[in-house]
């Protein structure tokens, strides 16, 4: 997998400009966590909103984001969470939007990454984060395992996220907060909300349902939330208008 691959040369190397022992000084590093999934238990709306600048799908999003700004307007139209891209390579993000982001406000962050090692999770705890995402696709059983129980020490949630019942049924774990269900796949970038539903009988009661990608309608929630989602992450609807967080606001009242 060429993203993995990249993601291990990026991880060795910042490890060598900024070690572990570094990050674990950082003043946030002891800040108290915002839980995503406790927030999602207590919304009506359940909106994860997404910072995305581009993606391998589709090339300009939008190109002048002020990370900080759309934080605060995402914040005031009132959704749950906000995603916070991280990856440079394919998504044109950066571990300092992150920061950046957490400057602004105070609602939980989830660090949208890939993550293959322990130093992510650090790194995202040290910059703000409240969440990690783990996608099953790139990561066996036992890395599921121990990057969850990892994240879970340093007291940040994890949402894991799936796309198909083989991913799903491995990945089936205590050390995980919430069920993510990618309706977008990786390989081919189609989108289909069908994914969330088809897989949403097979999701334990007791993991907060997330469904992600390719969500455009007020309509769309209101169907997902009939196969027992509480957690929708929106990127791309909101980041192509010049004002997201007006674009998030429209989603909500
Ligand atoms: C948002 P969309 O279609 O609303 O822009 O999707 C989010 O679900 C998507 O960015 C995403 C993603 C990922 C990105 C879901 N899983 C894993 C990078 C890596």
């Amino acid at each position: 997998d060429k993203i993995v691959t990249d993601k291990r040369k990026e991880v060795a190397l910042k490890k060598t400009v900024i070690p572990r022992s570094q990050l674990e000084r950082s003043v946030l590093f002891d800040r108290k966590s915002n839980s995503l999934a406790t927030a999602l238990k207590h919304s009506d709306t359940g909106i994860i909103a997404e910072h995305k600048r581009r993606s391998p799908s589709k090339d300009t999003i939008n190109q002048n984001t002020n990370v900080g700004q759309v934080a605060k307007g995402y914040k005031s139209a009132g959704v749950c969470g906000m995603s916070v891209l991280t990856d440079i390579k394919y998504f044109g993000g950066s571990i300092e939007d992150l920061v950046l982001a957490r400057a602004s406000v105070n609602i939980p962050l989830l660090r949208k990454d890939f993550i293959i090692d322990e130093y992510q999770i650090m790194e995202a705890k040290a910059y703000g984060a409240d969440v990690i995402l783990l996608i099953a696709a790139v990561l066996t059983k036992n890395e599921i395992k121990n990057l969850s129980e990892f994240a879970k020490s340093i007291n940040l949630d994890v949402l894991l996220e799936v796309h198909n019942e083989e991913e799903l049924t491995k990945s089936i774990m205590p050390s995980l907060d919430m069920l993510g269900v990618n309706n977008r796949n990786l390989k081919t970038f189609e989108v289909s909300l069908d994914t969330s539903k088809d897989l949403s009988s097979l999701i334990p009661e007791d993991f907060v349902k997330v469904s992600e990608s390719g969500i455009s309608s007020i309509e769309a929630i209101k169907s997902l939330k009939n196969y027992g989602y509480e957690g929708f992450l929106i990127g791309e609807n909101f980041m192509k208008t010049d004002k997201p967080g007006e674009s998030a606001h429209k989603f909500i009242d």
